[in-house]
């Protein structure tokens, strides 16, 4: 007080203002509050930069030239994979959309054999990861998916092998028993010690993402998807891209059957994870980045009104509705050069969504009918059919409370 309440011309005043001056310029030269943060509090996370992505297939090259000397039994391959991989690059940069044919991604992949496996060719992998893709008509998906994945796992140096499991028919698309039928397959194929549960549309965006499992515990990768402005949706979320080892599978008795349809069957999933003893364990958010391919709501897949009353039964359910009930016929199995083609009839849904009404735009087929030339009782009754399915599907979407009283549940 007695120093501050003077002149402006008063030594300790103006030692005060140096003082804030300075603070001021060291605080904006560290780059503002959020990096004082960082600086002062240490934080675990690692930190990337996405702004500069590398190429998905920078430092394959050397692995092709391994390829002449590729002799089995050669002595560098004894040598265990080196942890981490030395070819890992972090951030690398997404194609959402692949020009490439099936035969240009082979050319690109020489290392990757009949079925989609691959082996690293110059050391003895440490890790085993079946990649399980459940599918239906996604032509450029998958090929957007091969492009990208093949080149992002070799890098890690892990033995791997793609299965695409594919739905036959036009029933309503169930992800969760494909995985199942996937898992089964996959494992009657190897002995592989980490399975994952991939979206066809999911793309990482960070090889320090690496495919393998946690020995305890089921883990989430997709924790950071574009779609989710790069965070959780929501705390237990556990879709996308997500692994589990033969044993955490058994444990929770592999994943639900009966989810025809869009949306809850991860959360089923999840909530047996819980229900068996175990808990979800996920990477860092700056690591488990991943890019949705955008695309229109998938026919044969429309949201699925009875998920909020399955989930309400999972945990009367999970113990006998799993792995132990699952019942599938195998159509085919065909070792494509860049994957394993699981074609499988899993069935027919026993609720199969009602048939949409004609859309309301329709008018001069209302005024072209013969019998009933458009007549205005004709066309009000088609107007509120509409509005009826209108509603229908809004309240599918929009059952927020519903949504939140069975989110909490699962928790
Ligand atoms: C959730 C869906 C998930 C889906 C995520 C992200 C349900 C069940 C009702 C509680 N769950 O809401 O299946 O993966 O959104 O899109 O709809």
């Amino acid at each position: 007080m007695l120093c501050c309440g003077r002149a402006l011309d008063s030594p300790c005043t103006l030692a005060l203002l140096v003082g804030f001056q300075f603070a001021f310029v060291l605080y904006f030269s560290l780059g503002g509050f959020r990096s004082l943060v960082s600086v002062l509090v240490h934080s675990s996370e690692p930190e990337f930069d996405y702004s500069r992505p590398h190429d998905v297939y920078t430092n394959l090259s050397q692995l092709g030239s391994l390829l002449p000397s590729y002799p089995s039994g050669a002595e560098h391959q004894h040598r265990g994979c080196l942890l981490p991989s030395p070819l890992l690059v972090g951030p690398v940069s997404v194609h959402l959309s692949s020009p490439l044919s099936l035969e240009e991604i082979k050319e690109k992949n020489p290392l990757v054999t009949p079925g989609g496996h691959y082996r690293p060719p110059d050391c003895e992998p440490r890790h085993h990861t079946a990649i399980v893709v459940p599918y239906r008509n996604r032509q450029s998906h998958l090929r957007t998916l091969l492009y990208h994945l093949h080149p992002f796992l070799q890098r890690q140096q892990i033995h791997y092998a793609v299965y695409i499991v594919h739905q036959s028919g036009n029933s309503t698309f169930n992800r969760a028993k494909l995985l199942n039928v996937g898992v089964r397959e996959a494992l009657k194929e190897e002995d592989w010690g980490c399975i994952f549960l991939h979206d066809v549309d999911l793309l990482p965006e960070n090889d320090h993402n690496i495919y393998t499992c946690h020995l305890k515990y089921p883990t989430h990768l997709s924790v950071a998807m574009d779609k989710f402005r790069y965070r959780l949706p929501y705390p237990q979320y556990f879709g996308g891209v997500s692994a589990v080892t033969p044993d955490q599978y058994l444990k929770m008795n592999g994943f639900p059957n009966q989810y025809w349809g869009w949306g809850g069957e991860d959360d089923d999933i999840a909530a047996r994870v819980r229900l068996s003893g175990m808990k979800i364990v996920r990477p860092p958010v700056a690591v488990g980045h991943y890019k949705m391919i955008k695309h229109k709501g998938d026919q044969g897949n429309e949201q699925n009104p009875r998920r909020f009353d399955l989930l309400k039964h999972t945990r009367l359910n999970w113990k006998s509705d799993g792995l132990n009930s699952l019942t599938y016929e195998l159509l085919s199995k065909t070792l494509e050069p860049l994957y394993t083609n699981l074609s499988v009839n899993i069935g027919e849904d026993p609720h199969p969504p009602a048939k949409k009404p004609p859309p309301l735009k329709n008018s001069s087929y209302l005024a072209d009918d013969d019998n009933n030339k458009g007549t205005p009782e004709r066309k009000s009754t088609q107007a509120t059919k509409v509005e009826e399915g209108q509603l229908k599907t809004t309240n599918g979407s929009l059952d927020v409370a519903q949504k939140t009283a069975v989110n909490q549940e699962i928790v």
